[in-house]
């Protein structure tokens, strides 16, 4: 929940037309998404006017949403966005909680605006830019956390098909389709709810996990094939380099999702991905555990990175094999 003051002074905000601009973090997912444009779906029924700025073009398995077309993109171009963002009245932030999540560029643009920021977030240490923030590191996603929003303002009427359709994806996306352990009662309690909004929720799931292509499948293939194991760790992890994501045509979000199956081996509670990634000169790493071993710890103590105790990610500007076996030697030493 927002404290009680905060949600006033925010429904006092909302109460008369503003100019607002809503921001995912980069390289967005379901729940960037879903409660980006779920919010926008709210607000737009408030006649607020509402602009939805990513930080970067977005993956083709989130382009069926609703409205998603509207996005308006800051990397690709800032010159449309940046008039938004000085006139804007009001600007939320959602799914991330330091301004440097929306790129290294964008995030110091952001640093110098004077602007009522209001943050919704679920990760763990939030930075103070925000005037008013809701920040709870026991939600499942930032989605639910729109959702109970919505309702503490009061306007829960205005949860409609659009909102629903949007709020639920986050919830599906972040929970792994109700598997992981943030998912609780009340997470559960808000899904049916939004299916009671006369959402297609079978059609969601389709859109989300069953639009894979023939590429992408293959892809996966070459990860799996690439896994490897360190039992007497508990750990797995896997590597794709650019040379492979270009012999498999890689498009934006093919990766999406492949860290999983590292924790699937019996036996096995902590695992990563590594994708290299020549353009930024990175290599992009995700962490996934299971039980108590903490993975936004580790992101942060090792790879740039931070995140949720089961699911963080992280960055290397070394080699593959350099980040590789920095990565082996680091597990060897704190998981005896
Ligand atoms: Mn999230």
């Amino acid at each position: 929940m927002m404290n009680r003051e905060d949600i006033e002074a925010v429904k006092a905000l909302l109460t008369s037309p503003k100019k607002i601009v809503v921001l995912p973090h980069r390289n967005q997912d379901g729940d960037s998404m879903g409660s980006t444009l779920g919010l926008y779906h709210f607000l737009t029924q408030l006649n607020h006017g509402v602009t939805v700025i990513s930080p970067n073009e977005f993956a083709d398995f989130l382009k069926w949403m609703p409205d998603s077309d509207k996005v308006m993109l800051f990397e690709e171009n800032p010159k449309n966005c940046e008039p938004k963002l000085q006139e804007a009245d009001i600007i939320f932030t959602l799914d991330f909680n330091a301004l440097h999540r929306t790129g290294d560029l964008f995030g110091s643009y952001l640093q110098q605006l004077d602007k009522t920021f209001i943050m919704i977030d679920h990760h763990q240490l939030p930075d103070s830019y925000a005037r008013y923030m809701y920040s709870d590191t026991a939600m499942s996603s930032t989605c639910e956390m729109v959702y109970h929003f919505i309702h503490q303002l009061g306007m829960e009427q205005l949860i409609n098909t659009k909102v629903a359709t949007c709020l639920y994806t986050g919830i599906v996306t972040d929970t792994g389709s109700f598997r992981f352990s943030s998912t609780t009662g009340t997470t559960h309690r808000v899904a049916a709810d939004l299916i009671d909004k006369g959402i297609n929720n079978a059609e969601i799931h389709t859109n989300l996990f069953d639009t894979s292509s023939y590429d992408r499948m293959q892809l996966l293939g070459k990860a799996l094939q690439n896994m490897q194991l360190m039992p007497e760790y508990k750990t797995s992890y896997i590597t794709l380099t650019q040379a492979e994501l270009d012999a498999h045509n890689h498009q934006k979000g093919d990766t999406e999702g492949f860290v999983n199956y590292g924790l699937t081996i019996d036996g096995i509670d902590f695992t990563a991905i590594f994708i290299e990634n020549k353009a930024e000169g990175i290599i992009k790493i995700s962490f996934r555990s299971q039980n108590s071993f903490d993975v936004n710890q580790f992101a942060r103590t090792y790879f740039n990175g931070g995140g949720h105790i089961n699911a963080a990610g992280g960055r290397s500007t070394e080699t593959m094999e350099e980040t590789v076996s920095r990565f082996v030697k680091i597990v060897k030493e704190i998981k005896k």
